[in-house]
């Protein structure tokens, strides 16, 4: 049989049963259609570059004010476990885009990703953009006729592989670059028009959003709204630098006013985007995402208590936070621990949007259970993660699997495996792979499964390989 088959119907049988049942029950009967003239939902998915798990105020940060994002926690739902697909930026969004593992796709490193001619390891090629055959959830919503935006970073290939060939009507600022050259117009970046001199991007891209919400009122709408924010180069508004620096404890774990600045720019956002959809009625029929492409920058911000940060294999690296408002469904206030990945977005909107999937496969599960019930857990498996790549966070090429309240982690140089038991150790400080070799051993045997099924691409012995020059990089 075609696995393409195979893989359609596994993705409706996913599908099926919520489809024209609970969800949509739930969502519609919950608000009229109004003067609108449709009662479909809106989406708006804000993706925060490099957003540590402790980044808001509603996740722990004494030192960063998040109100706007915390109110979205406070109306919604926050998830504990969640985690981006990637320990770097680019294979995350193209996981978040395509319901499919980096490692299906082929994105395992950022694009163009970088090399060691002479570690250990030879690292495999990855593709430099998101292959126009693939599928988006861009498309999947155009085809029922929403209104599709892209604003912010790409970092999914050039020219001829921008957005607007991916799903989206409007591209602003989605390009090849992983970081803009500069916060502060001129911004000198392909596609961002330029502003008035001085004008700062996240601003800017906050006005882009909003124009684009009040253009679509009257149709439904997917906002992809992916921040630069807060990604190197640390540049943020002079007056909110100095308010930080007047509240910053320099021993304190959170206490760079620049970055403070900038989560500050990127909340003010999400403020104005609230009051946008409050002003136009649009806010009961507008589901809202919130989370991060990887774990937060060292030294930027601390991920304290987790271990370590983006481009790490620990849970610094890439468990994010996630913040999801589903009006009339999410329970206000509620906290859900079950374990969700990026490529649980796909299948978890087309469900919400009771739209039909395209043949394509899909390696993520709907979240709508969650978001019914955060007690409810999806039955999954488990979720994984590969990285055949070495990166200057600390990760040699390493794969990993959560499985429960476990996380193998398998170091592809010297095959050396790392087992933790998160509930008890979230900051990955006992390893318990002696201890417990039997349940290392069938982790291990599972992600070897998995590398099987989606096709990942493994590292091999390096002929080059010199000690002496191994940290060397060059792309
Ligand atoms: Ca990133």
């Amino acid at each position: 049989m075609n696995p393409r088959n195979i893989d359609r119907r596994r993705f409706l049988k996913r599908l099926g049963p919520g489809l024209l049942g609970g969800a949509m029950a739930l969502s519609m009967g919950r608000y009229a259609a109004a003067e609108t003239g449709h009662d479909r939902l809106n989406f708006i998915f804000f993706l925060i570059d490099d957003f540590g798990w402790t980044d808001l105020a509603c996740y722990g940060s004494p030192f960063y004010e998040t109100p706007h994002m915390d109110r979205l926690a406070g109306e919604g739902m926050k998830f504990t476990d969640a985690y981006s697909a990637c320990t770097v930026c680019s294979p995350t969004r193209a996981a978040i885009l395509t319901g499919k593992y980096p490692a299906r796709l082929g994105i395992t490193d950022w694009i163009p990703g970088h090399n060691r001619p002479f570690a250990q390891l030879r690292i495999p090629a990855i593709h430099n953009q998101l292959a126009h055959e693939e599928t988006t959830i861009a498309e999947v919503l155009k085809s029922k006729e929403y209104a599709c935006a892209h604003v912010g970073k790409w970092h999914l290939g050039g020219d001829p592989f921008f957005p607007d060939t991916q799903g989206f009507d409007i591209n602003v600022g989605g390009n090849s670059l992983g970081h803009p050259p500069s916060y502060f117009s001129p911004y000198k970046m392909p596609i961002l028009k330029e502003g008035p001199e001085g004008e700062y991007l996240t601003d800017r891209l906050g006005d882009e959003a909003v124009r684009f919400i009040e253009e679509n009122r009257n149709r439904p709408f997917f906002l992809y709204f992916a921040h630069y924010a807060v990604h190197n180069p640390l540049q943020a508004k002079k007056e909110l630098i100095e308010y930080y620096q007047r509240k910053a404890d320099p021993h304190a774990r959170h206490n760079n006013p620049i970055y403070a600045a900038m989560i500050h720019s990127v909340d003010e956002t999400v403020g104005r985007i609230l009051a946008t959809l409050d002003k136009l009625g649009l806010a009961d029929r507008t589901v809202i995402f919130f989370t991060g492409d990887n774990g937060g920058l060292l030294p930027n911000t601390s991920n304290a208590p987790l271990r370590a940060g983006k481009g790490s294999a620990y849970e610094g690296g890439v468990r994010v936070p996630l913040l999801v408002r589903w009006p009339g469904v999410t329970p206000p206030g509620s906290v859900c621990a079950e374990p969700v990945t990026s490529v649980d977005y796909f299948p978890t909107i087309a469900q919400m949007a009771a739209i039909p999937v395209p043949n394509e496969s899909v390696d993520g599960v709907s979240l709508v259970p969650l978001l019914q019930d955060p007690r409810a857990t999806l039955g999954r498996e488990a979720i994984y993660w590969h990285y055949p790549h070495y990166h200057p966070g600390g990760a040699t090429p390493y794969g990993a699997v959560r499985k429960g309240d476990y996380k193998l982690i398998e170091f592809f140089e010297d095959g050396k495996l790392e087992l933790y038991n998160l509930k008890e150790d979230v900051g990955e400080s006992n390893d318990l792979s002696q201890q417990l070799p039997e349940a290392a051993s069938a982790l291990k045997q599972d992600l070897a499964a998995w590398r099987a099924q989606v096709n990942a691409q493994m590292p091999w012995p390096n002929p080059d390989y010199d000690p002496t020059r191994a940290g060397l990089r060059m792309r």
